[in-house]
């Protein structure tokens, strides 16, 4: 039997590091390269350079690629040609190399920044009106639709999820309007205290890192013929507000205080939906999210104590 080989591209990134890590508890330490930019990944690998990435592809015998390399929403937003390239020529690359060297699976995070104001506010559906309205959201809705074309002409098997704010301990604060929700436990660990970019009853969809990365593995196990999206399925956990967030933690730290100081984020997070709704993962491969917003603060400010001792 063909043993499968893994290479996670962005392997140490917010979603990178815990998927690195489920990926080699399922298919063992070695048959997983994790490449990245920094010293600390297996190989060094700029996701632009798809010369380099077809020499891995060919010398390590890789079956299957996780691309996770890629730029959030605020920072495409201020220098637009690097986000740009980032997110689709990486892409592009990837799918280029799968097509020649015939893989066997890709994945490839796209977000709920591909809905725009023209979308629903509210449970938000699969097919419907999307029209991103910044750099991030358009990359992320062009990449879906190079993933459909790669899967319809060639018959690429790439699959890919429309990612809520990710929540995660293991990662540090990343550059996303949703990332004050990760921010705000940190702050409310080290000084009982945040300053809020957001307003205070902007909702957004969110999701706990754990249910993500399961969503990942279930998705890719899923058998070839169950997979009827091939843009990008909605994936819903749960959503709230930062002032939901910040009572939910009250609970836990009483003496925690928020404040609020809307920046050019909120802009950002007012043109996407509050809520998702996700039929469709759930009814081609079994989809169901276990972290609510109660749950997952629990267990981010205990996963986060421990880790700071
Ligand atoms: C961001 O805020 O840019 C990301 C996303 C919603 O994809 N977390």
């Amino acid at each position: 039997m063909k043993t499968d080989i893994i290479l996670v591209i962005g392997a140490c990134g917010q979603i990178g590091i815990e998927l690195t890590v489920a990926l080699r508890e399922r298919y063992g330490r070695f048959n997983v390269i994790a490449a990245d930019k920094v010293a600390t990944a297996d190989i060094l690998l700029d996701a632009l350079d798809q010369d380099a990435l077809r020499n891995v592809v060919r010398n390590c015998g890789v079956t299957q690629i996780y691309l996770l390399a890629g730029t959030f929403s605020t920072p495409a937003e201020q220098d637009i040609p690097p986000g740009w390239k980032l997110n689709i020529q990486s892409l592009l690359s990837v799918l280029e190399v799968a097509k020649e060297q015939r893989l066997d699976k890709v994945f490839w995070p796209s977000s709920i920044a591909v809905f725009g104001p023209g979308s629903p506010k509210y449970n938000c559906p699969q097919q419907t009106c999307v029209e991103p309205d910044t750099v991030y959201g358009i990359s992320k809705r062009v990449g879906e639709y190079w993933c459909n074309y790669y899967f319809e002409q060639y018959g690429v098997d790439v699959r890919s999820l429309r990612f809520s704010g990710l929540v995660a301990c293991t990662a540090p604060t990343g550059y996303g309007t949703t990332d004050y929700a990760v921010s705000i436990f940190h702050q409310a660990i080290e000084k009982q205290h945040y300053t809020c970019f957001l307003n205070e009853d902007t909702c957004l969809p969110m999701m706990y890192l754990p249910d993500a990365i399961r969503a990942i593995l279930e998705l890719m196990d899923a058998p070839k013929e169950a997979i009827t999206i091939r843009t990008s399925y909605n994936l819903a956990g749960m959503s709230f507000a930062p002032c939901d967030l910040a009572a939910e933690i009250k609970k836990h730290i009483p003496g925690f205080r928020i404040d609020y100081q809307p920046d050019h984020r909120e802009m950002i997070a007012a043109g996407w939906p509050a809520s998702i709704k996700d039929e469709q993962a759930r009814k081609d491969w079994g989809w169901q999210p276990h972290f609510d917003l109660k749950g997952m603060t629990a267990d981010m400010l205990a996963q986060l104590t421990k880790i700071k001792g």
